[in-house]
């Protein structure tokens, strides 16, 4: 035990490592800080998480580098906010090497597509693996949410329930796993109304929410009546009862976004058609709702033998390019 705490023996003893994690899509969104410092949610969220959109991350160490270096999709980019992230996790260790960290996405980045969600889930995941720390899944949680809220709930498979918690340290803000994949197999189809990156991120566009809406507070405390309504649904496997309350979740996230000065407009016309053509279709007897987050795409939710359908009426839309279609997917993992 006497070298334990060598740093030499510490940097001998990481080594490479790889993860994979599926995006998630909130049906009851998360949307505003009680702590940005420590990026922790004003309220709870509840999400499904997807097995197509998938982020794979390898990490190297490298003892001669003087700080981590970030490749995404094979480009060079800033890695402050992974590195803050991986800087708790060496502390953790009790020290550790930078990393060469590399990533790679299959969909496109950083429109609304939780992009961050799935790309800090397997982060911590390939972390947890090359500095050898055997961290539970809540933890990696934890950590998660330090690089995205919305992280902390790619680390569980299927339906999936993220914590604001109660603790100072953000201890507690960490997600927990609501039902298995194998509880509800639903479809999600994701219509991507436009592949290029949002004009504002979410955590500027919470934020701005934040300080200048004035349906802020009426959002925030109206979300533990939509996490229960949206968990008896899930566990009571009744379709109708979630698509009421996933819609109304993400409307009124809208409308608190809506009315920040300046307005913050995440939607397309393209988009507004989407959503559109989803109540028809569910007023005409498919099961079918949609949901959008901070960028143009509408995911549409449905059951697996009407996705087909679904994603041929989106795909027929104007303005409507490439469509995704995903089952429900398992929590981050390490790969071989
Ligand atoms: C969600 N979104 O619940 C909500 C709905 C977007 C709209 O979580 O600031 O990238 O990094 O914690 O996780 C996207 O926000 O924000 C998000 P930060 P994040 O999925």
């Amino acid at each position: 035990m006497a070298g334990f705490a060598d740093p030499d023996h510490l940097i001998m003893s990481v080594r490479s490592a790889a993860a994979r994690a599926g995006a998630n899509i909130a049906l009851v969104k998360y949307w505003g800080k009680r702590d940005p410092a420590l990026n922790l949610p004003a309220a709870g969220s509840i999400s499904i998480t997807l097995d197509a959109l998938q982020t794979q991350t390898r990490l190297e160490p490298d003892p001669g580098l003087a700080g981590d270096l970030l490749q995404v999709n094979g480009q060079d980019l800033p890695s402050t906010r992974v590195s803050q992230v991986l800087d708790l996790m060496r502390a953790l260790a009790g020290g550790g090497p930078h990393f060469r960290v590399s990533s790679r996405n299959n969909f496109p980045t950083g429109a609304g597509l939780a992009s961050s969600a799935s790309a800090f889930a397997a982060l911590v995941v390939a972390a947890d693996q090359a500095l050898g720390l055997a961290l539970s899944a809540t933890r990696l949680s934890a950590l998660a949410r330090r690089g995205s809220g919305s992280a902390a709930r790619s680390l569980f498979g299927g339906f999936v329930e993220m914590h604001p918690g109660q603790a100072e340290s953000g201890d507690d803000a960490v997600a927990t796993a609501l039902a298995g994949s194998e509880h509800w197999p639903l479809a999600v189809v994701v219509a991507v109304t436009d592949p290029g990156p949002k004009a504002v991120s979410s955590t500027e566009g919470m934020q701005r929410t934040m300080q200048t809406s004035p349906y802020y507070p009426a959002w925030v405390a109206s979300v533990e009546q939509d996490l229960s309504e949206a968990r008896a649904a899930i566990l009571g496997r009744d379709f109708q009862r979630l698509a009421d309350v996933a819609e109304h979740s993400a409307l009124k996230m809208h409308a608190s976004a809506l009315a920040a000065r300046p307005g913050l407009l995440y939607w397309n016309a393209a988009t507004l058609l989407c959503m559109e053509r989803i109540r028809t279709m569910r007023a005409a007897g498919t099961a079918v709702f949609f949901t959008i987050d901070a960028g143009p795409q509408l995911k549409a939710v449905c059951l697996p033998d009407d996705a087909a359908a679904v994603a041929a009426a989106l795909k027929a839309i104007d303005g409507v390019g490439q469509v995704i279609v995903s089952s429900l997917g398992a929590g981050a993992e390490v790969l071989a």
